[in-house]
């Protein structure tokens, strides 16, 4: 049987009793980026939160010489965070060997929403291939990808990444993949409307506009828009707890 292959823009769009086997949760700006590339770059997990008191909590419990506090709200840095939520400041000499306990507006609560799935892995631009090749040797019956958005609404820059891993799915897979719902198809042309730039279609989205409106993001545009560039899988191990997959 084909996989059935679902894209919701929110996690509150997933049905309830639709229970994948996989789930891709996509926050291309930024969440998702930056712990592709935190991953890549030597943390030793990445813990994630919806709520701030329960991290600070159990970043506690954590030695303090190996732990990082990483997150953001509306685009700027927690107060007494180590880290805000930017993929080019997570370089090896931060992170290496470090737990990474983060919090986002969106992103995290994505995948708070999604940890019960058997199979849960973050996707980004970046990383879009390797995601792609894992979920092809796995084979998964159903995948639903599930995009943060902003506070509850629709975002362009994860649906146009939903679009970017389905076209792939469907130019590896031999036919083997069923476009389950039409926000996928949607996704679909949004990534054919956009593939050749990327970075001009995260900088018009709403959330683009936010961080362009914060101060020079440049360097995470870039950053964040580089197709195909990362081989690696965020995935989870234990609920809430992302670490490093190969990508076969
Ligand atoms: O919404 C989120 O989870 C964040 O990725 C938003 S930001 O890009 O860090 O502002």
């Amino acid at each position: 049987m084909a996989l059935q292959l679902s894209y919701f823009h929110v996690p509150a769009e997933m049905p309830t009793d639709l229970q994948p086997k996989a789930a891709v949760v996509i926050d291309v700006l930024r969440a998702t980026t930056t712990i592709g590339w935190a991953l890549k770059n030597g943390a030793e997990a990445v813990q994630a939160y919806a709520d701030l008191d329960q991290l600070r909590t159990e970043a506690a419990a954590w030695p303090e010489a190996s732990r990082l506090l990483l997150g953001e709200r509306g685009g700027a840095m927690l107060e007494g965070f180590d880290l805000g939520n930017s993929p080019v400041a997570v370089t090896s000499d931060v992170v290496g060997g470090k737990r990474l306990f983060m919090s986002t507006t969106n992103g995290t609560r994505a995948l708070d929403r999604a940890r019960s799935v058997p199979l849960l892995v973050t996707a980004a631009l970046p990383n879009r291939r390797a995601v792609v090749e894992k979920l092809l040797t796995e084979k998964p019956e159903t995948v639903a990808i599930i995009g943060s958005g902003w506070e509850g609404s629709y975002s362009l820059e994860d649906s146009l990444a939903a679009g970017a891993v389905g076209a792939l799915m469907l130019e590896l897979s031999n036919g083997a993949i069923d476009v389950a719902n039409d926000e996928m198809t949607a996704a679909l042309a949004l990534w054919s409307q956009w593939k050749h730039d990327p970075e001009a279609c995260l900088r018009t989205a709403s959330h683009g506009q936010r961080l362009i409106g914060l101060g020079d993001h440049d360097a995470d545009f870039r950053c964040c828009a580089a197709v195909d560039q990362l081989d690696v899988v965020p995935t989870q191990h234990e609920p809430g707890v992302l670490r490093l997959a190969s990508s076969t």
